[in-house]
């Protein structure tokens, strides 16, 4: 029956997926097809229900179909579902994001992750005549022809596309240096001197499998940029929201300029948005010169579902309560690996984390790309079977949502401790 459908899906989708990670290829197997999801479980075409740790890759930290955030759903629909024109919904989302960011005083909102980075990068260029920006390799920050770029060979500085398609005249303008290593960064502004709009980075890293900032990684991003008189963009379209209410520049009291949003702010709607001072975003059209636009930016679904979520995460304890259940599974992960004697990197933070079959530390991409993926595959699958869901992926994150149960971690790490056994 799956089978059946993922043929029929390649038939007129490429890969038979909308998003290439969501194909398996990295674990092999078919993919499993949802039809609905409840919390923190999902269930399959086949029936089969599942302990939902990719939770639609970080937006449904609710878990899912969060009673709330769907009857909010519905009674916006039920007034029609977009119109072209501004609502009090957009100002409504917008207040709570500027109540929670602490780099946010405007906000613009946009339909995806991607399209709040680059527009971030295009208002950091006009903001500061400058064309050149940084990002970190092992990094990812959407599809945007500009940040489709991978480290080029150690003579180059700037980055070379990493995907066919991007013109390497589009990367041109695009350095990469190393995530954790503040003197890759000062390097290239000493090549580079007033050249360089903005630094862009998550501020924990989550698409090389989750990498924590060293100490004073982030600030020193923080001095770099005001020393050299660039922008500091923290994409916090995963950790936004779910670090804290006011994501990793909350958590690590480093304050960027500009704040890329995604994700949980749209409670798993299309949402994406771009904050900063108003001093920054005035130069955004209509206000200023810079362009960007969308016919679904706003959407009033899409609002009413972020709002619905952002409102429960102002509930008493949210965070504490989410981040003890996240602490429980990853610290009982560790404690399976001790009793067994099998030694794998976990490196997690609040309600977000991954597992690497690396005895290494994993502190930046190149020590996260030595992890045995194929054993990865193997474990995902082992985890799969026992009606577990991690990422199909190694270089993704295990998302903690709060309707993740006591139940639902002791199961979790009864199937772990057997599946690393069985390994
Ligand atoms: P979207 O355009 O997919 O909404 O956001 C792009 C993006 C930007 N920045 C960060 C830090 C991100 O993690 C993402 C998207 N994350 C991936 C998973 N790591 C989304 C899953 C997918 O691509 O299907």
């Amino acid at each position: 029956m799956i089978t059946d459908i993922f043929e029929r899906s390649k038939r007129v989708i490429p890969g038979g997926v909308n998003s290439p990670v969501r194909a398996f290829r990295s674990v092999g197997g078919t993919p499993y097809f949802v039809s609905s999801a409840k919390g923190s479980k999902i269930t399959d075409i086949s029936g089969r229900e599942y302990i939902d740790y990719v939770c639609s890759w970080g937006p449904m930290i609710l878990g899912h179909a969060e009673e709330s955030v769907i009857s909010a759903i519905k009674s916006a629909a039920d007034k029609g579902t977009s119109y072209g024109a501004p609502t009090v919904a957009e100002v409504e989302l917008a207040e709570l994001i500027t109540e929670f960011i602490p780099s946010a005083e405007s906000v613009r909102m946009v339909s995806s992750g991607t399209e709040a980075v680059m527009s971030a990068i295009r208002l950091a260029r006009a903001y500061t005549s400058r064309d050149m920006f940084i990002k970190f390799e092992g990094c990812y920050h959407g599809h945007s022809d500009a940040l489709l770029v991978k480290a080029g060979s150690g003579l180059l500085t700037f980055g070379t596309p990493s995907s066919p398609g991007v013109p390497a005249d589009t990367t041109k303008n695009t350095l990469v240096a190393s995530y954790n290593d503040l003197a890759s960064v000062k390097k290239l502004f000493q090549e580079y001197p007033k050249k360089i709009a903005c630094v862009i980075v998550e501020p924990v890293a989550a698409n090389m499998g989750v990498v924590l900032p060293k100490d004073g990684f982030l600030q020193g991003l923080r001095e770099i940029c005001d020393k050299e008189g660039a922008l500091l963009i923290f994409d916090e379209i995963i950790t936004g929201f779910r670090l804290a209410k006011g994501g990793a520049q909350e958590f690590f009291d480093v304050v960027p300029d500009i704040t890329a949003l995604g994700k949980i702010v749209g409670g798993g709607l299309p949402v994406g948005a771009y904050a900063g001072s108003k001093k920054i975003m005035n130069l955004i059209s209509p206000e200023g010169p810079v362009y960007q636009a969308g016919t679904l930016s706003g959407n009033p679904l899409a609002m009413a579902a972020g709002i619905a979520t952002l409102k429960k995460l102002k509930e008493k304890d949210f965070y504490k309560k989410l981040n003890t259940a996240s602490e429980a599974l990853f610290d009982g992960m560790l404690e399976n690996g001790r009793a067994l004697g099998y030694n794998f990197t976990l490196n997690h933070i609040g309600s977000l984390g991954s597992l690497f079959f690396t005895e290494k530390d994993v502190v930046g991409y190149e020590s996260a790309v030595i992890s045995d993926t194929a054993k990865y595959a193997r474990f995902f699958h082992l985890m799969l079977d026992k009606a577990i869901a991690f990422a199909p992926a190694q270089f993704e994150a295990i998302f903690v949502s709060s309707a993740h149960s006591e139940a639902d971690i002791e199961n979790t790490l009864k199937a772990h401790y057997i599946c690393l056994r069985n390994l």
